[in-house]
């Protein structure tokens, strides 16, 4: 073969693998510490072990794909991705940890992360990968939405956040979007990836006292006459603790019909529906809503930039060998509170 042809095969090929992995958010800077393979040699099959284990859990209880992607979120919101959503205060620390507080009214799923822990450190040894590195792998893994490479190299953090902090730093689904746009703008978030970390409630489920102030004492009129009336059935009051779904055309497919359902009035949370009333983020819901592939390439840039929230490295943190519980006894609480008020919750 002569050597340009050869070139050009050669070029063709890593065109072709390039385009194959489209999804792929790796051409984004990385924070110094992560890497894309960085298990590699350490722990080779620490993907396909959670893949794997993952397929089953979701076939057993498919709620489990909202509950883990959402860990993900509160972990890297509160003081950064490094597991201290994971962590258990009852035991060694304050009870005032992250699980206690009221925005965590639905959190679950943590004694998946904890067995997949225990099957990683089965295979690759103790003190191998970390909770935090597990539970952003377990948060793609989970949604069957689409696939992309994890940044790796995530350490335990020794600190509680506070209730307080907790409360600071998770946004609010009260607030109209110009409040969302300018709290998540202090986190380096644009308006394009506000409404693609949105874009998550395309599964899942909230509870009434997340949405029953659209309801009562007047309906608000950016909802749907007979959407408001279905969810007015579903919570008969305001202290009703009951669910709906987040995305009422496919609950549990990770699709872009919660952007449709925006465009119907049909979204569940004020900070959904406002996404669609809010001239700064019309179109984009437009957009991913007319086009899913497009909502998937934004959607998994986004999760590659929040996985990098103040994420501890190197030296930093720790290895937790129970991810609920730090590796030494004896819990700290951050005194830290970044972030910003939210209104209420
Ligand atoms: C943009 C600001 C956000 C607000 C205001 C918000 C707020 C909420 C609220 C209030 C619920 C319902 C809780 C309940 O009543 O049980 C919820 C559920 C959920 N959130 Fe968000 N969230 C936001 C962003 C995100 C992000 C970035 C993700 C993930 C990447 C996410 C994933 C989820 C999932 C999957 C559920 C369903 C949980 C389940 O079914 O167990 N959310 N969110
Ligand atoms: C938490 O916030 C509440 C209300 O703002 C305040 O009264 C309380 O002192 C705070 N607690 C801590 C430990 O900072
Ligand atoms: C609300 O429902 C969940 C389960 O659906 C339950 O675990 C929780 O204890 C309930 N909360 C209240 C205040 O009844
Ligand atoms: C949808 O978005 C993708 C990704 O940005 C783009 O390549 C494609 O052209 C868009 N499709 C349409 C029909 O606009
Ligand atoms: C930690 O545990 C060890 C042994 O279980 C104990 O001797 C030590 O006093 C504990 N330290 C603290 C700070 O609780
Ligand atoms: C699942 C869970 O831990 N829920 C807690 C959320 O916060 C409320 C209020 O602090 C607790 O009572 C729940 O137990």
């Amino acid at each position: 073969m002569p050597f340009h042809t050869l070139v050009m095969s050669v070029g063709l090929l890593v065109v072709m693998i390039m385009h194959l992995k489209g999804l792929d958010a790796q051409q984004q800077p990385l924070v110094k510490g992560l890497s894309w393979k960085y298990y590699e040699s350490s722990c080779p099959k620490l993907e396909s072990i959670i893949r794997k284990q993952m397929e089953k859990v979701i076939k057993k209880d498919v709620g489990l794909a909202a509950a883990l992607l959402r860990v993900h979120f509160h972990d890297c919101f509160v003081q950064g991705c490094d597991g201290s959503v994971l962590l258990d205060g009852s035991a060694s620390g304050p009870v005032d940890s992250e699980k206690t507080a009221p925005p965590n009214l639905s959190l679950r799923g943590f004694e998946v992360i904890e067995d997949l822990r225990r099957r990683v450190h089965k295979q690759c040894g103790p003190s191998s990968v970390s909770c935090s590195d597990i539970t952003a792998i377990v948060a793609r893994d989970a949604t069957g939405g689409p696939d992309y490479s994890v940044p790796l190299g995530r350490r335990d953090g020794l600190t509680f956040a506070t209730r307080n902090a907790t409360l600071a730093n998770l946004p609010s689904p009260f607030v109209p979007t110009g409040s969302l746009l300018t709290n998540l703008a202090a986190k380096n978030f644009d308006a394009t990836d506000v409404v693609a970390l949105s874009g998550a409630h395309t599964i899942g489920v909230a509870h009434c006292p997340s949405f029953t102030q659209r309801l009562y004492p007047t309906q608000d009129t950016t909802m749907d006459k007979t959407f408001a009336n279905t969810l007015k059935g579903v919570c008969p009051t305001t202290s009703t603790n009951a669910t709906t779904f987040l995305d009422l055309r496919s609950p549990n497919v990770f699709d872009n019909k919660y952007f449709v359902d925006l465009m119907n009035k049909q979204g569940v949370l004020t900070s959904d529906q406002d996404l669609y009333t809010d001239k700064r983020t019309r179109a984009i819901v437009t957009s991913f809503a007319v086009n899913q592939t497009l909502f998937f390439e934004k959607f998994v840039d986004v999760m590659v930039k929040m996985g990098q929230m103040q994420v501890l490295t190197g030296t930093q943190g720790e290895i937790r060998n129970t991810c609920s519980k730090r590796n030494s006894n004896g819990s700290v609480i951050s005194t830290v509170v970044e972030g910003h008020d939210i209104e209420s919750f």
